[in-house]
């Protein structure tokens, strides 16, 4: 059985449960970092020294990183389309991505941590408009892409649609400005159709 240590609420542990669901994974999940804990023993840090969730163990095998383990899962477990058939398409999975990584997820991150973690008066709304306007440029790329191409890498969803569909959730349904990208809103409608995202990704807020 493989195994996936992290609490629910966590974009990083929603992504590695999405994809799970859609490739048919069957993934027991445990409750560890947040309120739950248990992410500074000895057991936890001696998987995965960052002390960050998710970790997955497959039997003996055991990998942290997201982004790395979607990428894992899909290649082990998965199929087209998830996982993409040809090399050019994989490889476009990967852009997207680790465009999430590096652009999308750090003003993502100040936006939901402003607005869901952190109390009114204690809030940085200069940090936060400057977030909530990175964030819109990055969404505006994304826009432009799916303007052309119905998902991120071609015409059926892949791993590379799953980082940016899980901040999707938390974009359209956060107290943001957000303008209006009608080829954004339209993929992110399709996701809100599925059930597997509807049972990962489309969490309370917390
Ligand atoms: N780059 C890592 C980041 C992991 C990460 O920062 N996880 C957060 C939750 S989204 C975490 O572990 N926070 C501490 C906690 O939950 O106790 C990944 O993608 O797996």
């Amino acid at each position: 059985m493989v195994r996936v240590l992290g609490r629910a609420n966590s974009i990083n542990v929603q992504k590695v449960m999405w994809i799970a669901a859609e490739i048919g994974l069957d993934v027991e999940r445990v409750d560890v970092g947040g309120a739950f804990g248990g992410n500074d023993t000895s057991d936890y840090l001696s998987k995965n020294p960052n002390g960050r969730v998710p970790t997955l163990e497959d039997g003996d095998f055991v990998l942290w990183e997201s982004n790395a383990i979607v990428r894992y899962l899909t290649e082990k477990y998965g199929s087209a389309p998830w996982k993409p058939a040809k090399i050019e398409d994989t490889f476009h999975a990967h852009q997207w991505m680790d465009f999430y990584l590096t652009t999308m997820h750090p003003p993502m991150t100040t936006v939901f941590w402003t607005l869901i973690r952190t109390k009114p008066e204690d809030r940085d709304m200069d940090a936060f408009k400057k977030a909530e306007k990175e964030a819109a440029k990055a969404w505006a790329i994304v826009d432009n892409h799916l303007k052309d191409n119905p998902f991120m890498t071609g015409t059926a969803p892949t791993m590379g649609d799953i980082p940016l569909g899980c901040a999707a959730y938390r974009w359209h349904n956060l107290d943001v400005e957000r303008p209006d990208l009608p080829h954004l809103k339209r993929w992110y409608d399709s996701f809100a159709s599925r059930l597997a995202y509807q049972e990962n990704v489309m969490l309370p807020l917390t």
